[in-house]
């Protein structure tokens, strides 16, 4: 086991360097010998300056965010001791940092008196994403060096800022000129600080940072602010730790900061968020698939269908710079899918996200074809055709035909069979599903559906091509709406079905935004269509009918031709983008509810809450069950990334388990029986539900 720290005496130097794989994460025992470290270089006559480093690693992802939650997180020396005794440190101590310094990594580097980067580097406090404040002295320093509002900006993203701008910053004190030579840059700028006598650690450019805004700045950010913030806490909770910084002394500051950062790493989203983080870094993982398991090499791509979605796929490989052959059926499609990938693009070059340059290297990498002959040497093909499965089971086989062996072959589908679609070719191991969500060169989620055949290796090749195109990929099975589609089935007919019992759409939508969502089920399908709802009933059809109020009114809205947003009507009524209540869906649902025999009725809503949400958490704990997701954290990552679900609750399950699965079974039993043939239909728990909570779990797992 190589030693956590690597100690090196280059008199007048002492250099520290870092080594706990992989990311240098401060867990205790790092903490501990870095401690030992920095006391033996600073009682050691010989040296004068010390150098912290990564000698192979990132310089520090921050503190280890697997001990929170445990006694190791506190154990001491805790990161905030551990950095007010550095900062305190009788002798210079330099910050080398290579290519990453997040979260307490960075405040480590903040505790030292002096930073140099190499050029590559990323600097961040990404700890509002995952509902924290630094909390080892980022919001009492950071202000300090180089101002309230930069600080609070850095802060409150969360995201990563470059070497370059750190530089301007003042946030570094120097570059190194190549991230190779930054360990002999590094101990070159600590003897330069050592030729000038500079100061262990040198004054604040900002000593009161109040100063450097107005006396109104933290009225004024909140007020600005607070609105996006919805029911986050954690901005706020940072916005007063700055505050602070502003108005009492480092000391007074830092132990005030120490006690917000406890509060909110108890909190119960920090807890979900923490929950998603982890979960996304399992969801790469797929049982009996090593990591060390061969890819297929993916070089040239193909994608069929140049309307919104292939568009929009085809965007994905192009923006990495892999070539794609964009196939469509006439000229006409083609040439308006390319214009509409360039005036995508164009776009982003207006707000300043390309350059007119990068705009045409990306469209260089496309070409059109009318021919699938032009797909002979692609690696992967997928399909983003018309959602039939007649059409699909056409493509397939000519692809089958027309393909070089070992190309991947996949289909977007959302819904339909990806069983039944390999069986249109004679290498279904090659075939499978990648679920691309819409705009699908923005979105994250990307739904890998395996099929029965679908070899490992296509697979594990799917989930790190995901990855790379900086994608969220989660393994699905093959069942009706995989994941994420399967789930909206019931949590938007419990939504129609409350307009027929007496809710208002304004109602439904507003308890489900006030709960954290985006945007309600009802608004949501008013922007993807009513159409598609409806086509993605049909092959349901057969089970449907059984209840004739399933979805009716959307049905009726449907044959109306009220898609939505797309048509100016919908459940709601359109004036370009401002969205109203339509008198005439409230009196179709009265209607509709006469013709159903459904009394009308004041609902509440907990109702509403109620029956959308925990619908939705009983079909996850089907979709588990079933073997269709692979844990719990899947499912939660495609309701967070795909689908709107608050991310600071953590996801469906996770939701579940923080209110209680034996309250979800008893909410649900509720309603099976307070809503006669209806209940008993369809409010039906999840075996693996009833299971749990039989066995007193509070934990979700299969
Ligand atoms: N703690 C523990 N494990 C971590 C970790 C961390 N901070 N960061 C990464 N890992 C693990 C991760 O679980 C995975 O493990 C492996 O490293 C590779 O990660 C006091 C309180 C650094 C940009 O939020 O953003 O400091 O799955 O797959 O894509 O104020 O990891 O291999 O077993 O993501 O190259 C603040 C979180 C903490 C940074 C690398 N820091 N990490 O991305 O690899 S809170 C963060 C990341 C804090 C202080 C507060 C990314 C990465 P395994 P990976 P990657």
């Amino acid at each position: 086991m190589l030693p956590l720290i690597d100690y090196r005496q280059a008199p007048p130097l002492a250099l520290i360097g870092l080594n706990r794989a992989p990311v240098n994460a401060l867990g205790h025992a790092l903490r501990q010998e870095l401690q030992v470290a920095v006391r033996q270089a600073c009682a050691d006559p010989a040296i004068q300056a010390v150098v912290i480093h990564a000698p192979a690693l990132p310089f520090s992802a921050g503190a280890d965010i697997s001990e929170f939650g445990h006694s190791r997180f506190t154990a001491q020396p805790s990161l905030p001791e551990l950095l007010i005794e550095l900062a305190a440190s009788p002798k210079p101590l330099i910050a080398a940092i290579n290519t990453l310094a997040l979260g307490g990594g960075l405040e480590l580097a903040l505790a030292c008196g002096y930073r140099i980067a190499a050029p590559n580097a990323r600097l961040g406090l990404p700890e509002i994403s995952l509902g924290l404040l630094p909390g080892a002295g980022g919001t009492q320093r950071l202000p300090r060096l180089i101002g309230v509002e930069p600080a609070l900006a850095l802060m409150q993203s969360g995201q990563p800022i470059s070497a370059a701008r750190a530089l301007e910053l003042g946030l570094v004190d120097c570059l190194a000129s190549r991230a190779e030579t930054l360990p002999d840059e590094a101990c070159a700028y600590a003897h330069a600080l050592l030729a000038r006598q500079a100061a262990p650690f040198p004054d604040y450019p900002h000593p009161d940072p109040g100063q450097t805004v107005s006396a109104s700045f933290f009225a004024d950010y909140l007020h600005q602010h607070q609105g996006s913030w919805k029911g986050r806490e954690a901005p706020r909770t940072l916005l007063e730790a700055v505050h602070t910084a502003c108005q009492q002394p480092l000391a007074a500051g830092l132990a005030h900061e120490q006690a917000l950062f406890m509060a909110a790493i108890d909190s119960p989203q920090s807890q979900a968020l923490r929950h998603l983080f982890f979960a996304e870094r399992e969801a790469g993982k797929v049982p009996g698939i090593e990591a060390s398991l061969p890819l297929r090499p993916i070089r040239q791509v193909a994608v069929i269908g140049a309307g919104t979605m292939g568009g929009g796929i085809a965007m994905n490989f192009a923006n990495r710079g892999l070539p794609v052959v964009l196939l469509e059926q006439t000229r006409e499609a083609l040439d308006r899918g390319l214009a509409q990938i360039r005036n995508n693009y164009e776009i982003s070059a207006r707000r300043g996200k390309l350059s007119a340059a990068e705009v045409e290297q990306r469209m260089a990498c496309l070409t059109g074809s009318l021919d699938y002959a032009d797909l002979a040497e692609a690696d992967l093909v997928i399909e983003a055709v018309f959602e039939s499965m007649a059409v699909k089971r056409q493509v397939f086989t000519t692809l089958d035909a027309v393909c070089k062996p070992g190309a991947i072959l996949a289909s977007n589908t959302s819904t339909l069979d990806i069983d039944a679609i390999a069986a249109c070719t004679q290498r279904p191991q090659d075939v499978l599903g990648l679920h691309f969500f819409s705009p699908a060169n923005v979105m994250r989620l990307l739904e890998v559906v395996r099929g029965q055949a679908t070899a490992p290796d296509v697979l594990a090749t799917a989930l790190k091509l995901g990855k790379q195109l900086g994608k969220l990929p989660v393994v699905s099975g093959v069942c009706y709406g995989f994941i994420g589609n399967r789930m909206l089935e019931p949590y938007s007919r419990e939504a129609y079905h409350l307009l027929l019992e007496g809710a208002s759409a304004a109602q439904i939508d507003r308890v489900l935004t006030e709960f954290g969502f985006n945007m309600g089920v009802l608004s949501m399908y008013d922007l993807v269509g009513i159409d598609v709802g409806y086509l993605i009933r049909t092959p349901m059809r057969a089970i449907l009918s059984q209840d004739p109020s399933y979805c009716r009114l959307a049905d009726e809205l449907y044959a109306l031709g009220r898609y939505g947003q797309k048509s100016g009507r919908g459940t709601y009524l359109y004036a370009g983008r401002e969205r109203q209540d339509d008198p005439e869906v409230q009196a179709l649902a009265e209607r509709l509810a006469t013709e159903l025999g459904i009394t009308r009725r004041e609902i509440s809503d907990q109702e509403i809450h109620e029956r959308c949400l925990f619908m939705l958490i009983n079909e996850g704990l089907k979709i588990l069950d079933e073997g269709i997701a692979l844990r719990a954290g899947d499912i939660d990552l495609v309701w967070t990334c795909g689908y709107g679900f608050p991310d600071w609750r953590g996801g469906p399950l996770h939701y579940a388990e923080q209110i209680g699965l034996a309250h979800v079974l008893a909410t649900l039993q509720k309603y099976r029986t307070q809503l006669g043939d209806y209940g008993a239909l369809w409010f039906q728990p999840a075996a693996l539900l009833e299971r749990l909570v039989a066995a007193g779990q509070t934990h979700i797992s299969r």
